[in-house]
C-alpha cells in the first residue's frame, strides 16, 4: 500500500482522461457498464464526501522482484516485466468510474480484467475474488446473476499495435470500503479466466472520509 505514485488528481484532469479520445489508439473499452437497477444509490448528504479522483500507476514487476511493485505478473510472457497500468478512479455521489489503461503488453491481444477484493500478492489467487456489488452468497461465485459486468467492474481490452489498450467502467453504486483492492488482467475475457497480472489499487469508496485512503 502506499505506493508513491498514489494520489489525488485535479478535476479536470481526470475528466479530460475520462472523456477523451485516445489519441488515435484505436482501443476498445468496453464493457461500458450500466447501471444496476435496483441498487442502492447514495443520497445527497449535506457535508457528505465531495468528488474524489484518484490515479495509481506502476509497472509490473515478477514476484520476487528486487525492487518490488505493486504490480505483479504472473506471466512474463503475456504481461512482460517493465508493462505499465494506470487506474484512474473517480467517485462522487452519482457512481464510481474506473479506467484502467495499459501499455507494453502483447499487441493485438484480447484481455479481461475485474477488480478483485484482495490486494495481489505471491500467489495469484491472492487477490480473491471480483468486487460484486450485491455479493453472491455462494462463493467463490460462478452464478452469472452476479458475475456480470453491471454487478462487478470488467475492465476487458484489447491490445492495439504497440501493446496499449484502456478500458471504462461506470457504475451508478460506489465500492463498500476497504472491499476492492486490485485489479487482475486474465487471459480471457469475461467472468474469469487465467491470472497473468495483479495490480492493488486502494479504491475509494463514497463511504470513505475525505482524504482516507486504504
Ligand atoms: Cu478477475
Amino acid at each position: 500500500m502506499g505506493a508513491g505514485t498514489a494520489g489525488l488528481l485535479a478535476g479536470a484532469a481526470l475528466a479530460a482522461l475520462v472523456t477523451g479520445a485516445g489519441a488515435g489508439s484505436g482501443v476498445t473499452a468496453e464493457p461500458a457498464a450500466a447501471a444496476v437497477t435496483g441498487g442502492p444509490v447514495a443520497p445527497p448528504t449535506d457535508g457528505g464526501p465531495k468528488d474524489r479522483r484518484l490515479r495509481d500507476e506502476a509497472r509490473f514487476a515478477p514476484v520476487g522482484a528486487f525492487v518490488p511493485s505493486e504490480a505483479v505478473t504472473y506471466d512474463l510472457d503475456l504481461v512482460p516485466a517493465g508493462a505499465w497500468i494506470r487506474v484512474d478512479q473517480a467517485v462522487s455521489r452519482t457512481g464510481t468510474t474506473v479506467v484502467a489503461e495499459v501499455r507494453g503488453l502483447r499487441p493485438g491481444r484480447a484481455y479481461g480484467a475485474h477488480v478483485h477484493t484482495g490486494v495481489c500478492g505471491a500467489d495469484p489467487q491472492d487477490a480473491e475474488g471480483h468486487y460484486q456489488h450485491k455479493a453472491d452468497p455462494v462463493q467463490p461465485s460462478t452464478d452469472p446473476a452476479y458475475v456480470n459486468p453491471r454487478n462487478e467492474v470488467w475492465l476487458d481490452f484489447t491490445t492495439d499495435t504497440e501493446g496499449a489498450a484502456r478500458a471504462v467502467a461506470r457504475h451508478a453504486w460506489g465500492f463498500r470500503p476497504g472491499e476492492a483492492a486490485s485489479v487482475v488482467i486474465h487471459g480471457e475475457q469475461g467472468g474469469s479466466g487465467a491470472r497473468l497480472g495483479c495490480f492493488s489499487v486502494p479504491f475509494a469508496s463514497p463511504d470513505d472520509a475525505p482524504g482516507a485512503r486504504g
